[in-house]
């Protein structure tokens, strides 16, 4: 796609204030590939106040009506599939195949799902001589990273709009691209001037200034714990409402009785897709003392499966990282295995690939849970191989680290494993494999977050509660 010039403020594409613009780059050939708007305050604040001004009206817009414009955004997402897995294997470098099922097919079920609930949900309920509404948080500040860039700018824009909000999206600015065809469609549908607004642009700065805008209500933020930190901080200060869905470290636990080539294989490909740049991704696999050694070499063998290449190749399975900063992180992670006493089985910190951003899928074995790879968010192709002795050791090893975003449990039959997915201090958890349910709430314990995202729950997020007495 050819990039906006401006900002999408108020129903129309907008010069920004500021002079400054952002690069775009493709990560498999690291060509530039166009160039978009770097907001500054002046421009944040443009959008936040043209949120505000539409507000009343849309929050009192009948459900029905903020459901049939979801519907039309849905559709008119639908209508650019294509396109979308276009921006997103440009910008991201995701395999296309992936591209067009995950990265496009997902966010348009899940602006579905909201256009459903907003006409379904009961924004008002009787308790006893009560009548309790939920209302509206009121203007939104949404901040987006790259890994993801359209289901995660759904994610946050469908419940708000359901809810009756109004929004300024700050979507990350390695991956504008996607966030201006969101806007596109947006438009399309028919959103009232001002209920959604996009302001492309840098993190410490249009980042910074939404966050801490003091018209902004809601703040929901989805990237790293540090700067998930420092918002939630700026938030609480205010006493303003916060939702972060922050990193995680997940735990894949094959328990003695599962179909242990079934579930190595399934976990690799797992940690696999998207280059290992999924918040949710099984990265560490915790296998039975006594099966260790054959899941092993199953995992080097299921990794090595994975050709790094051009996302526009059907052969390629495994795409670049985003950025030369992220390339560079995860091969330090890599390295840091190596130098902590780890095995390397497959891959290495060496890149596959002269151009793009690419890193071989690695698997190490012989990990202890207190190293750096076993601890510390990696987001690329590398999985860690823990080796327990009992239940009650692979439960203290899965609930050891500071994140409790997602996980998986394999057993024989669904009740055992579900039995150990109980005892695990997460948000989500896959049994046997489970199958992806796109109204299921999504979100961290401990340090992987505050709030839950997708389905009914995703939506009270963007609600406030008033009660009347009679
Ligand atoms: O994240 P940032 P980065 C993790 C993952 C990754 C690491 C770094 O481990 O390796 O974070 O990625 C905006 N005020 N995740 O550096 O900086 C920024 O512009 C306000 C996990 O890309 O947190 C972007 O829009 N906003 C993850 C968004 O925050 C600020 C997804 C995320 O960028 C800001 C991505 C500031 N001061 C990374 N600084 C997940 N949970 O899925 C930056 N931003």
């Amino acid at each position: 796609m050819k990039p906006h010039e401006g900002l999408y403020i108020n129903g129309a594409w907008t010069p920004a204030a500021s002079a400054e613009t952002i690069e775009v780059v493709n990560p498999a050939d690291e060509q530039v590939i166009g160039h978009v708007a770097a907001a500054g305050r002046e421009d944040v604040d443009a959008a936040v106040r043209a949120a505000r001004a539409a507000l009343p009206a849309w929050a009192a817009t009948p459900p029905a009506e903020r459901a049939a414009r979801l519907t039309a955004l849905r559709d008119a997402l639908a209508a650019r599939h294509e396109e979308i897995a276009e921006t997103v294997t440009a910008e991201l470098g995701a395999p296309l195949g992936f591209a067009k099922m995950v990265h496009a097919g997902l966010p348009i079920a899940v602006a579905g799902t909201y256009a459903e609930l907003a006409a379904t949900y009961a924004f008002e309920e009787k308790i006893g001589n009560s009548t309790v509404l939920h209302e509206p948080v009121g203007v939104v500040g949404a901040i987006t990273p790259w890994n993801y860039p359209l289901h995660q700018i759904v994610a946050k824009v469908a419940p708000a709009l359901a809810a009756g909000c109004t929004l300024v999206l700050k979507p990350a600015e390695d991956t504008p691209l996607t966030a201006q065809l969101f806007a596109d469609a947006v438009h399309e549908a028919g959103v009232p001037a001002g209920v959604f607004n996009l302001v492309t642009g840098l993190g410490p700065v249009a980042g910074q200034a939404l966050a801490e805008h003091p018209e902004v209500d809601l703040v929901s933020f989805t990237g790293s714990t540090a700067v998930g930190k420092q918002i939630g901080a700026t938030a609480g200060a205010a006493v303003k409402r916060v939702a972060l869905e922050l990193g995680g470290k997940s735990a894949n636990v094959i328990l003695p009785s599962a179909d242990l080539a079934k579930a190595v294989n399934v976990g690799v490909a797992n940690v696999m897709s998207n280059s290992g740049q999924t918040c949710s991704a099984w990265t560490r696999m915790l296998v039975h003392t006594d099966q260790y050694d054959e899941a092993v070499q199953l995992a080097a063998a299921a990794a090595a499966k994975y050709v790094a290449g051009d996302p526009h190749d059907e052969s390629s399975r495994l795409g670049p990282v985003v950025n030369a900063k992220q390339q560079a992180r995860v091969r330090g992670y890599i390295t840091r295995g190596i130098e902590e006493g780890a095995r390397l089985v497959a891959g290495g910190p060496e890149s596959p690939h002269p151009t793009g951003y690419y890193v071989s899928p690695t698997i190490f074995a012989d990990v202890r849970p207190e190293m750096t790879i076993a601890q510390e968010e990696i987001f690329g192709p590398v999985i860690s191989l823990i080796r327990y002795e009992d239940e009650e050791d692979a439960l203290r090893i899965a609930n050891g680290t500071v994140y409790g975003l997602a996980g998986a449990v394999w057993a024989a039959d669904n009740e055992e494993a579900a039995a150990f997915a109980r005892r695990m201090d997460t948000g989500q958890v896959d049994i046997n494999g489970g199958k992806f349910n796109p109204l299921a709430p999504f979100g961290g314990y401990k340090q992987s977050g505050v709030g839950r995202e997708l389905g009914p729950h995703g939506l009270t997020e963007y609600l406030q509660t008033k009660s009347l007495q009679f």
